[in-house]
């Protein structure tokens, strides 16, 4: 059965890793909504994953700006109108300054795209699994929503909310074929560390010194894993770090 999956910050890291990720279990045997700010990195993804059989739609979108979020809906094609599996990735961290010296723009941008971008696209994404009574919600949490830590304040409280949300929406959903799964990464090498240091590479390369972070593929092969449990396994928290994080968690 083909499904169609909709991945959010799909244009690097662990979002191009999950939709990559997706077309090679599938075979090619898929349909794929692409989104994210960057349409020219979509488009070269598009390209490549159109070679190995997926059918793609990409579309620019920014979830921190929820009032887009609907005409990004209505503009899906109708053969990609019947999302199974939502993946909201997008996200970031910005900055790791002590709370007290974080800019207002921060907070704001942080919460607009980890927090309302991803409630907003969630809630219009289960009206239609409701109707269908089947669907994946995957939320890439953090295990910064699980434990905080100093200079991380704010990024750690988006992603402790997406935590509640998410167990309230799987306990809402609990007599529905809906699953609701959330994957909680540790350090993943991809560009997070980059925009959360305004784009210092000496800043964001230091973050992994001593240690050996994961590669954005080991979460997408978790995500992929947990979605293609039958329909009665709920996967429902996956917490995965690099070994040397495990004495921080
Ligand atoms: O980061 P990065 P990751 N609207 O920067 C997109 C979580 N996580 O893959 O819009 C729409 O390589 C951006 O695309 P663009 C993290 O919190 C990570 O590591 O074109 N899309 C890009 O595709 C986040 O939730 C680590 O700039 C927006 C993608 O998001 C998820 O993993 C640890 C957007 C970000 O790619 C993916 O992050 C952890 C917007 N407003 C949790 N703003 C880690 N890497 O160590 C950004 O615990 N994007």
């Amino acid at each position: 059965e083909q499904k169609t999956v909709l991945i959010t910050g799909a244009s690097a890291g662990i979002g191009e890793a999950i939709a990559r990720e997706f077309v090679e279990a599938a075979g090619g045997n898929i349909r794929l909504v692409l989104a994210a700010r960057r349409a020219d990195r979509l488009a070269e993804l598009s390209r490549q994953l159109k070679q190995s059989g997926a059918q793609v739609h990409t579309a620019q979108l920014d979830v921190s700006d929820r009032a887009t979020i609907d005409a990004f809906f209505a503009a899906l094609p109708s053969d990609y109108r019947d999302i199974d599996v939502l993946v909201n990735n997008a996200g970031k961290a910005l900055g790791v300054e002590h709370a007290g010296n974080i800019r207002d723009k921060d907070v704001e941008e942080m919460f607009a795209t980890n927090v309302l971008g991803l409630i907003k696209m969630t809630q219009t994404v289960i009206r239609g699994m409701k109707e269908r009574n089947s669907g994946d919600i995957v939320q890439v949490g953090s295990i910064a929503g699980i434990e905080s830590y100093p200079g991380g304040s704010i990024y750690c409280a988006t992603k402790s909310a997406v935590r509640s949300f998410t167990q309230a929406i799987r306990k809402e959903l609990i007599s529905t074929k809906i699953r609701v799964m959330e994957i909680d990464p540790g350090a993943v090498e991809t560009e997070f560390s980059l925009v959360r240091f305004g784009g210092d590479a000496t800043k964001a390369k230091k973050v992994y010194e001593g240690y050996e972070p994961l590669k954005a593929k080991d979460i997408a092969d978790v995500v992929v894993f947990n979605c293609s449990r039958r329909a009665n396994v709920v996967v429902a928290e996956s917490v995965v770090f690099p070994s040397a994080q495990a004495g921080s968690y």
